[in-house]
């Protein structure tokens, strides 16, 4: 079976072992997804644990796209210092908020714009309030400074759908993900069908009994079912 176009965030809500837990759902999922996320809960789980980014890296190691979720949001110089850290352990693809400035900055400083993903609208209903307004803005840039990809919640599909035609009328390979697929209330591929890559799919997979079964149950709606 091809690999379903779906980022697995790896949010532990549950109080067991964090390390186990992505362990137990990396081995059971990684032949079917296309890769996963790795956010803030889970570092501070680790922490918690007395666990290290190291420990982390470890369980990952082999996932083709491992996507760091820590939505840096800083003055340039902590952006680059925490993504010079981060790419010590190996880590490659980082969200990051455009709505700061100053990321042409960050690229002049060495980051690799093909290793940043900017958020350009959310899935929660608080994002129109500010961000949803510039989503445009947030696109453009990404294609300007050659980024990896943006974000855009799925539950906005008028938005996916006004970023793809943006993105191949300049030709650019900015990749789309969208979360907010399941608990948050989009069905599963209606992102896809709306023009995006990915889809970021968490609790509906990880918090089920069975996350490999959830994953094989779900395939039917990727393939147009
Ligand atoms: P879930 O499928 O369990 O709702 O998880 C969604 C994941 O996507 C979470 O890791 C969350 O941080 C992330 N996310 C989101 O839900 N909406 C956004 O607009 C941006 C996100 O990164």
């Amino acid at each position: 079976m091809h690999r379903l176009p779906v980022i697995l965030a790896l949010d532990p809500f549950t109080n067991e072992d964090p390390l186990e837990w992505v362990d137990g759902i990396v081995e059971a999922t990684r032949d079917l997804v296309s890769g996963y996320k790795i956010g803030l809960l889970l570092a501070l789980r680790l922490l918690e644990k007395g666990y290290s980014l190291r420990d982390l890296a470890g369980k990952l190691s082999g996932v083709e796209l491992v996507v760091v979720d820590f939505k840096l949001a800083d003055i340039p110089d902590v952006v680059a210092g925490a993504i010079d850290v981060l790419g010590d352990h190996g880590y490659r693809k980082f969200i990051v908020h455009p709505f700061t400035g100053g990321l042409r900055e960050l690229v002049e400083r060495g980051v690799d714009p093909g290793d940043l993903i900017l958020v350009a609208s959310m899935s929660h209903r608080g994002s129109t309030e500010f961000i949803d307004k510039h989503w445009r803005d947030f696109v453009e840039l990404a294609l300007d400074i050659g980024a990896w990809g943006v974000v855009i919640g799925a539950n906005k599909p008028g938005i996916i759908a006004g970023a793809r035609r943006l993105i191949d009328e300049r030709g650019g390979g900015v990749k789309i993900l969208s979360p907010g697929v399941g608990v948050q209330g989009a069905e599963p591929s209606t992102a896809i069908k709306s023009g995006g890559d990915y889809e970021i799919v968490g609790r509906m997979v990880t918090g089920s009994s069975n996350p490999r079964e959830k994953l094989l149950e779900l395939a039917e709606a990727y393939r147009g079912g």
